[in-house]
């Protein structure tokens, strides 16, 4: 990894502990309970389960893999399925979910295993599965074994050819890591298979990173790339002549202890606007909201497109856990959505939409001020199809499953 201060702008804004704020264009999100019963609330994926084309919710809860069925309105239950139970011993921890056939109909993949204490021995520590749908989705489906690293901790399914797809996974730590040191984390992509049950064929994305925490995955055209959090910072690596390659510019590299608290290391990370701008919660299960620009765009030609900046959002945070960003408000880019899942010094949990109000100046909204919300895990997408995002967030301490319905459309 390399580090570029030199080259960095970095700015405290003026919103630093800055805490809710209110004005005229406050968001306006409606919270439904969709859960309030849930263990933990891992992992979080939206798609279409059942093919009635509305979207549902899958979620890796602690023991069950399960799913909530849009209902189709905004006041009829969803009702819950269970998918798969006791995987393994241990908790489940992610979830990936993505038509990869055309059918309209979401293919399945989960990480279970969860003991990051256990870095050596795989048979303890780790496991990933793809889920065989049966005929009637409510039913069980049918845990497939694939191999694995230790720590498994993150999935995502990207799509690196017309009709090709890979379940990329990236654990938590690399074999034998003690302290987040030693041997790099070893990250796969599965190629998907004609057959399941048959052989996976793995690429490698990456070894040489340690604690990478989360990752976010994107398709620009032909393009996919993706971009990893880690304690060596932020690192993007583009899918190119069939295999995974860094990129080797700037890209997200920066993980700087700009309070100079001795922090350091990218606990979440999320491309804005097209790949202009990255969000991150720094450190891992950190406080702090940055906004860093000045990458290259992924569009060719490739050229810089800004003078590189980092913006400090907030500081409120404790186990900052959750991050999505789009345009929730329809203001032509896009803006942040964070979570955290411990009680700050306001002695709150939550979520907040960060909003841009000049540059180099964001104001923060809470979204979850009438439900409390520890949040685990989020996502955006536009659960009601009428062409706005919505969020749908998972709660640890608060055992719930939320909704927060978009009034912008
Ligand atoms: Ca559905
Ligand atoms: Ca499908
Ligand atoms: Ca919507």
């Amino acid at each position: 990894m390399k580090n570029y201060p030199f080259a960095c702008l970095i700015i405290l804004a003026s919103v630093l502990a800055q805490l809710d704020s209110v004005g005229q264009s406050t968001p306006d999100f409606k919270i439904q309970v969709v859960d309030s019963q849930i263990s933990i609330g891992y992992g979080l994926a939206i798609g279409d389960v059942d093919g009635d084309r509305k979207a549902d919710i899958l979620l890796a809860d602690q023991k069950e893999i399960v799913w909530y069925k849009n209902p189709g309105d905004k006041t009829s239950p969803w009702k819950r399925y269970v998918m798969a139970a006791n995987l393994t011993p241990q908790d489940n921890v992610c979830i990936a979910a993505r038509d990869l056939n055309g059918d309209g109909r979401v293919e399945v993949a989960v990480g279970a295993g969860w003991n990051p204490s256990e870095t050596s021995d795989s048979t303890k520590s780790g496991a990933v599965f793809y889920l065989i749908r049966p005929q009637d989705p409510t039913q069980r489906w049918e845990p497939v074994r694939l191999p694995h690293e230790v720590t498994t901790h993150r999935m995502r399914w990207a799509k690196v050819g017309a009709d090709s797809y890979q379940l990329v996974v990236a654990p938590l730590h690399g074999l034998g890591n003690k302290d987040g040191k030693g041997r790099g984390v070893r990250i796969w992509g599965y190629t998907f298979p004609k057959n399941p049950k048959g052989i996976w064929n793995q690429h490698l994305v990456d070894s040489t990173l340690h604690l990478t925490h989360n990752f976010d995955v994107w398709e620009d055209g032909n393009a996919t790339g993706m971009i990893v959090a880690s304690k060596e910072g932020g690192q993007i690596f583009r899918w190119q002549k069939n295999k995974w390659q860094p990129v080797d510019d700037e890209s997200a590299s920066n993980t700087l202890d700009i309070l100079n608290k001795g922090v350091s290391g990218i606990g979440e990370i999320r491309r804005m606007d097209n790949g202009q701008r990255i969000a991150t919660i720094q450190p891992m299960h950190g406080n702090l909201l940055q906004i860093e620009t000045g990458f290259y765009s992924f569009r060719e030609p490739r050229k810089p497109v800004d003078e590189k900046e980092i913006t400090l959002i907030t500081d409120i945070f404790n186990q900052g856990h959750a991050l999505v960003c789009g345009d929730f408000l329809g203001l032509g880019s896009d803006q942040i959505v964070a979570g955290w899942r411990n009680p700050n010094a306001g002695g709150k949990v939550g979520v907040r939409l960060f909003k841009q109000k000049e540059p180099g100046n964001m104001e923060g909204y809470p979204l979850d001020d009438s439900v409390s919300m520890a949040c685990e895990d989020m996502q955006a997408a536009d659960l009601d199809g009428d062409g706005d995002l919505d969020l749908i967030a998972s709660g640890r301490s608060t055992h719930n499953v939320l909704i927060y319905w978009n009034g912008l459309k």
